[in-house]
């Protein structure tokens, strides 16, 4: 299991359902500035191949499925996200892609910082360069 999948606190109630929730400093190991959610995605579809300079991320997936590939330059690990009380945290320096399992899946993130396109690396191989620079020693 990947170090860093988490588990979302959950009160299930077989009479009213379930409610999921995480906290700073328990679940969630840095202070949130935004949400978003990605939806309408169709089945099978690929988004992410990009990292982060210094953005953190919490990843949750609300409905459906979504395999969550990270790769940190050396290792690269697949997690499934298939339950809202399962998040996965993504940290600044690893490449991201999110293969969207299911129709109608919903990927909640919260993130660390406001929306930046500045701190986004979209090209794999200067990617490769600045981990092997040492950007994020
Ligand atoms: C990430 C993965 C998990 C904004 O204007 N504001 C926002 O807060 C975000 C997240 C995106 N955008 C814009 C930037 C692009 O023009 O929305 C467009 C689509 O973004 P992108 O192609 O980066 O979407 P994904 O699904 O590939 O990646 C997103 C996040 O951008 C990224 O930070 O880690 O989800």
């Amino acid at each position: 299991m990947s170090k860093n999948l988490v588990k979302i606190r959950t009160i299930n109630n077989e009479e009213n359902g379930c409610l999921s929730f995480a906290e700073i400093n328990t679940e969630i190991p840095f202070e949130i500035k935004r949400l978003y959610y990605i939806y309408g995605v169709p089945e099978g579809k690929i988004r992410g191949h990009h990292a982060h300079k210094s953005l953190n991320q919490l990843l949750v997936c609300l409905n459906g499925e979504v395999e969550i590939e990270t790769d940190d330059g050396v290792c690269k690990e697949s997690v499934l996200l298939d339950s809202p009380s399962k998040g996965l945290i993504v940290s600044s320096g690893i490449w991201r892609t999110m293969k969207f399992n299911k129709k109608d899946s919903i990927l909640m993130v919260a993130a660390s910082d406001f929306y930046s396109e500045d701190d986004y690396i979209r090209d794999y191989d200067n990617f490769i360069k600045l981990m092997s620079e040492g950007y994020w020693r």
